[in-house]
């Protein structure tokens, strides 16, 4: 039986599917796109995805008042760098996965040059969503909102993470297994696109400055928390749930919570976050509702 929370984030997720179906038809896209690009683009974004980000965005600016049409255009465009993220992760040079989200990723759908330029359209079509004036995105605010999702994608936060992932492995170097790095490799790999998310809310609808921190705060525990649940799930989810390959971490010898602290240990250090994610948002009362429950839904989520 599905949660009050997971009925809303199907919810958004319906929204959210039906907005990307329309930026990858072949009218927003243009009539010159190639058909098979298109087709893995639309495979590597349509082909389903809990929408986790989006519904971060749209919660965000529902808290703060801001125009849901922009956080919708926001919400789409974060999505596309999510789904190029996955792409290319999954390629024989990265990860070199098979499955995901329950089907074949995009380069075993169709081949590697089609899936790493798939995933470069959809880079650049997520600036281009955002800038574009049907996004609705107030002149003041989307140089800053560019500027932050940027950021958040490139090599200062999900590019340089995944960078800091491999290296340790690609290039032999002395695996550096501290909490610390731990930290800081998935507050840049995994943390930087939740804690966009998270702040795009109070950047739309112009809010305080303090606003956005308590968002800032409140996005990079909950990013943590997503990751450390993804680590649990690679131990102890099964596959057919998960939707795509389980148990890698320890036989590449990544260095996680779990690898770390144990299940258990790793467990505790969620319960801690989660409880500082919480409380980054106790002024907002039960405005906040839902976004607590994206908190505690860290602990339960099965994929
Ligand atoms: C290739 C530049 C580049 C970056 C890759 C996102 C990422 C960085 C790698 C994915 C590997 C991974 C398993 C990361 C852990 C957390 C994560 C991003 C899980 C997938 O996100 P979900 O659970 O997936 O939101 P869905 O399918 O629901 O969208």
């Amino acid at each position: 039986m599905s949660t009050q929370f997971e009925t809303q984030l199907m919810a958004a997720r319906v929204d959210v599917e039906a907005a990307l179906g329309a930026y990858l038809g072949p009218v927003a896209l243009g009539g010159r796109v190639p058909a098979r690009l298109r087709a893995a683009m639309q495979h590597a974004v349509l082909g389903g995805g809990k929408r986790f980000r989006p519904f971060l965005v749209l919660e965000s600016a529902r808290l703060f008042g801001a125009s849901q049409r922009a956080a919708m255009a926001v919400a789409a465009a974060l999505e596309c760098i999510h789904c190029y993220s996955l792409a290319h992760d999954d390629l024989p040079a990265m990860d070199n996965d098979v499955l995901r989200r329950g089907q074949p990723t995009v380069w075993a759908a169709f081949d590697e040059w089609t899936a790493i330029l798939a995933g470069d359209s959809l880079l650049t079509l997520a600036f281009e969503i955002i800038a574009a004036p049907s996004a609705d995105i107030p002149a003041e605010v989307l140089g800053p909102l560019t500027v932050a999702l940027a950021r958040a994608a490139g090599a200062d936060g999900m590019v340089g993470g995944q960078v800091y992932d491999l290296a340790a492995d690609r290039l032999r170097e002395p695996k550096s297994a501290s909490l610390e790095h731990v930290r800081q490799l998935q507050a840049m790999k995994t943390g930087a696109l939740i804690r966009f998310a998270c702040v795009a809310g109070p950047m739309l609808a112009r809010s305080s400055v303090d606003d956005v921190a308590r968002m800032q705060r409140y996005g990079d525990a909950l990013g943590f928390a997503f990751q450390i649940s993804d680590d649990l799930l690679d131990v102890t989810g099964d596959v057919a749930a998960v939707g795509k390959a389980v148990a890698k971490d320890a036989v590449q010898g990544k260095a996680t919570l779990v690898s770390l602290h144990g299940v258990e240990g790793a467990r505790r250090v969620l319960q801690e976050t989660q409880a500082s994610a919480v409380d980054a948002l106790s002024i907002y009362g039960e405005r906040a509702r839902t976004l607590i429950d994206a908190v505690e839904f860290m602990g339960s989520r099965q994929s």
